[in-house]
């Protein structure tokens, strides 16, 4: 039953705009024309929409706007990103499943993605808005082979891959603010939280938690002002499984990239991404605010800032005002 849906779905989804006759569909799936018709009626029901034209026969129209692993791995093209999926439709916080997967030895690649969160998070525990439906909230565990010191160069690295998402899905091109926040049009879109699972030398997993507005229309009172969503910025709504996959490709390839050139190329791609770099900015650290002109970023992924006396302050972890 579900082999045979696999492979009905893997046949619409290899013919594209092209119609397939009910009579080829049965000779490929090797069942009656009724079988057929049952098979599809219950895609319906699942949400896909298939259209059906007389003497041509059927195609796939639109897909459900699920974030469940069928929906994911249709199509998908990585070679580890996004194979063991675990699909839930509320959770506290993938980050919290994720951070349990890791530790009982879940393989790199492997995804927690949520239809909402109850307790979605920000950096120290600020809260990560989370509705149902409308967003992809997403944790992918890592497990690169890097010391502890090294791992903020891997919040860099996932912004780039999120920002030539959304580039190549909305043809906009959003901008990287350091450490971990992407903007339209000033407005946040996506928040990144990177959280580590470390001997002193030696990291064990990376927990990548990704949250990207897609399909909102409005934020609760306290955020308006400052959040925004690919609809919001574009007024059309997203497939949000095709955005997964798009994300899951980049963070795969640039990934690849990182383990085996090491940052350099990642950090050139992030600068052509980044605001905040030239500007005089205000960096709110929990030992206190420092205001200068924020040079660029080290090798290593810190920020590197000049105050007005001269003096060239390194910051790990702030808050960045421009
Ligand atoms: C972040 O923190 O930006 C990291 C957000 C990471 C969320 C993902 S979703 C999947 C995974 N599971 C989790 O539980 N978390 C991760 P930070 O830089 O601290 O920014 C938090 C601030 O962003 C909040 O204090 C709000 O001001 C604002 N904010 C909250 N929800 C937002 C939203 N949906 N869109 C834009 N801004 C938001």
């Amino acid at each position: 039953q579900s082999e045979t849906r696999k492979q009905l779905l893997k046949l619409f989804t290899e013919a594209g705009d092209t119609f397939l006759s009910g009579q080829k569909i049965s000779e490929q799936l090797g069942c009656s024309r009724t079988a057929v018709w049952k098979h599809i009626e219950d895609l319906r029901r699942e949400g896909f929409e298939v259209e059906a034209v007389r003497r041509l026969g059927y195609r796939l129209k639109q897909m459900p706007d699920k974030l469940n692993a069928n929906e994911l791995q249709l199509g998908l093209k990585t070679k580890r990103f996004g194979w063991n999926v675990y699909d839930q439709e509320s959770v506290p916080s993938t980050q919290q499943l994720a951070h349990q997967l890791a530790h009982e030895g879940a393989e790199e690649g492997t995804i927690v993605i949520a239809e909402e969160q109850t307790a979605g998070r920000g950096r120290l525990n600020r809260i990560w808005h989370s509705p149902k439906g409308t967003g992809i909230w997403m944790s992918v565990i890592l497990r690169p082979s890097i010391p502890p010191q090294q791992a903020p160069q891997l919040t860099l690295l996932v912004a780039v891959a999120v920002a030539q998402t959304i580039q190549e899905v909305t043809n906009i091109v959003p901008d990287i603010k350091w450490p971990n926040d992407i903007l339209l049009n000033g407005k946040k879109v996506v928040g990144i939280l990177t959280e580590l699972q470390a001997d002193p030398d030696q990291v064990q997993a990376v927990i990548v938690g990704i949250g990207i507005n897609v399909n909102q229309k409005q934020f609760p009172n306290d955020i308006a002002s400052l959040a925004t969503s690919l609809a919001i910025e574009t007024g059309r709504t997203f497939h949000r499984p095709k955005i997964v996959q798009t994300l899951l490709q980049k963070l795969e390839q640039l990934y690849e990239q990182y383990l085996q050139h090491g940052f350099l190329p990642i950090k050139l791609l992030w600068e052509a991404y980044a605001i905040t770099i030239g500007q005089q900015i205000v960096a709110r650290t929990l030992n206190g605010a420092v205001r200068g002109t924020a040079l660029g970023i080290t090798d290593s992924g810190t920020l590197k800032l000049q105050t007005e006396d001269g003096a060239i302050h390194y910051i790990y972890s702030a808050d960045i005002e421009i």
